[in-house]
């Protein structure tokens, strides 16, 4: 049966999964990966790596840590999805959105990052890719709130969608479209993927907010911050069984299927990770 809200809005919620007995352990995963690359990061700017500042700890453990998985075999989720956007999906990229005091926000962007292979991005084709966003914590109206425009996964007047994936000041004629996604713990909300939305940074007041403000992050205050200060939420992102998911997309960043490497290599491409050359030896004198 279609979803009213969904046609609609683009973004169906709240839902409850059925089983939120791994919300804790989901956290702990998320905060342990996130840590680790906090301290991997840390290292590679005192080997003089600047610019390789990486993420890549949060995104895609799903075939790592089995708890992952099971949260998508919810019967809730599975049936939500399938009432939305029927079955014959593939699970292609999770990510763990950890947020606390002093972390800034995340840009309006639509996570309609891939086609079909290298196929430009068709943004208004309802039919493929989707997104389920979990609120492993309660995300609320001052938890790093998630906001999305309203109508966004179709066409609107005067709103011309040539523009890059990611921005940051949304155009005056959607800001009325503004909708606060606000999720208690264990609820989801299912979405088109081409759907604009954000996070604020963590902490901001309703008041303190107005259309184009951006916060950045604030260095003491989260070094403050303890790990239950925050909220969490897990997005994953769906395709259509025959979906090609480009290599660098759908990776694993420990390398293969199923591995747990820590701590990563730092590899531009996950799929380089192979280990030729293991010599230590160098010159001395
Ligand atoms: O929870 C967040 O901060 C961002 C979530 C998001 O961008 C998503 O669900 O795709
Ligand atoms: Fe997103």
């Amino acid at each position: 049966m279609p979803n009213e809200q969904l046609e609609r809005d683009g973004l169906a919620a709240p839902f409850e999964i059925a089983d939120k007995s791994n919300l804790d352990t989901l956290c702990e995963i998320a905060l342990e990966l996130e840590a680790l690359q906090g301290k991997q990061n840390k290292l590679a700017r005192m080997a003089g790596l600047e610019d390789q500042q990486r993420w890549s700890t949060i995104i895609n453990r799903h075939m790592a840590f089995k708890p992952i998985q099971d949260l998508y075999r919810d019967a809730n989720i599975q049936s939500v999805v399938a009432d939305c956007f029927s079955t014959d999906l593939v699970l292609w990229q999770t990510k763990f959105f950890p947020k606390y005091p002093g972390v800034g926000e995340n840009y309006w962007h639509h996570d309609r990052i891939i086609e079909n292979g290298d196929d430009p991005i068709n943004i208004y084709d309802t039919t493929n890719h989707f997104s389920v966003v979990v609120a492993l914590t309660d995300l609320g109206m001052d938890d790093g709130r998630l906001e999305y425009i309203k109508g966004s996964h179709k066409p609107i007047e005067g709103f011309d969608r040539d523009m890059p994936r990611i921005f940051d000041e949304m155009p005056e004629v959607l800001v009325d479209r503004i909708t606060p996604l606000t999720l208690k713990r264990g609820e989801f909300a299912v979405f088109h993927s081409a759907v604009l939305h954000r996070s604020l940074a963590y902490g901001h007041k309703e008041e303190d907010w107005s259309p184009n403000y951006f916060g950045t992050p604030i260095p003491e205050l989260r070094s403050k911050a303890t790990r239950e200060d925050g909220r969490i939420s897990l997005a994953a992102r769906l395709a259509r069984k025959d979906t090609v998911i480009p290599a660098n997309s759908g990776a694993n960043p420990a390398g293969v299927f199923d591995g747990i490497a820590e701590p990563m290599p730092y590899y531009e491409d996950p799929a380089k990770q192979v280990i030729g050359e293991r010599s230590a030896v160098m010159p001395f004198n």
